[in-house]
């Protein structure tokens, strides 16, 4: 091979790889909450009736010692109108949490996560609204009592489908039939955004996604490299 198929070779590499580069990008919740179906009288009705937003989402059916019932969803909004129409690699949802259950058992306590097109609020309707299961999440107990401890889980059948009819916002509810999923919140302010939920998003082509400045820094050295040898072989 001559020199100048050499770099012709290495040129077309560079390209490739680039082409093939599955950009990712990780995004903050835009707004969460937890939302009771809340019975003093011990019987749940199935009809919502108060928004929680505290630093804490939690998941749960449980009777309170007072016999007062509740059912909990934590709701998760996150906005991704930024990428709609590109095509999804993958799509993973995490954050931090853990179980709380003060009756003192040490089960391990699981919560499904549902997803569905939403508006970016988190309100009484999204309590039921029709909405498709993901999978579901476990926490075991931790020796240290309560302890927040890193979940993740794969979301991307629900994601895929909201990027390729343009929604502005994906929604996640966690429901749980035990006591309790306490998932750690985001955007309520200062320290416990940095551990709140969490959506990262990879897709198949790497312009989806603006490159950060050291990420590209690379690329154009690279390309610079490449035009160098150029030059100087051909
Ligand atoms: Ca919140
Ligand atoms: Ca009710
Ligand atoms: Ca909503």
């Amino acid at each position: 091979m001559g020199k100048k198929r050499v770099a012709v070779f290495f040129i077309i590499i560079l390209f490739s790889f680039i082409g093939s580069a599955h950009a990712f990008i990780t995004l903050d919740v835009f707004r969460d909450g937890y939302i009771e179906d809340y019975e003093p009288g011990g019987i749940l009705d199935g009809i919502p009736d108060r928004i929680q937003d505290t630093n804490a989402l939690l998941a749960s059916n449980i009777i309170l010692s007072d016999g007062t019932a509740i059912d909990s969803h934590a709701i998760l909004t996150f906005d991704i109108s930024s990428f709609a129409g590109q095509s999804l690699q993958s799509a993973t949802l995490s954050g931090l949490g853990t179980r709380v259950d003060t009756r003192g058992s040490l089960d391990a306590i699981s919560a499904s996560v549902y997803s569905y097109s939403g508006n970016g609020f988190v309100e009484l309707n999204d309590f039921t609204t029709s909405a498709d299961f993901l999978g579901s999440l476990t926490f075991t107990p931790s020796a240290q009592g309560f302890s927040l401890s890193p979940f993740q889980i794969d979301v991307t059948k629900g994601v895929n489908p909201l990027l390729n009819n343009s929604s502005q916002f994906l929604e996640f509810r966690i429901e749980s039939e035990e006591f309790t999923a306490f998932i750690n919140s985001g955007e309520i302010s200062g320290e416990s955004r940095v551990s709140g939920p969490q959506l990262m998003l990879t897709f198949v082509d790497s312009q989806a996604v603006v490159p950060e400045p050291a990420s590209f820094l690379l690329f154009s050295s690279g390309l610079l490299g490449a035009f160098g040898l150029r030059k100087k072989i051909f």
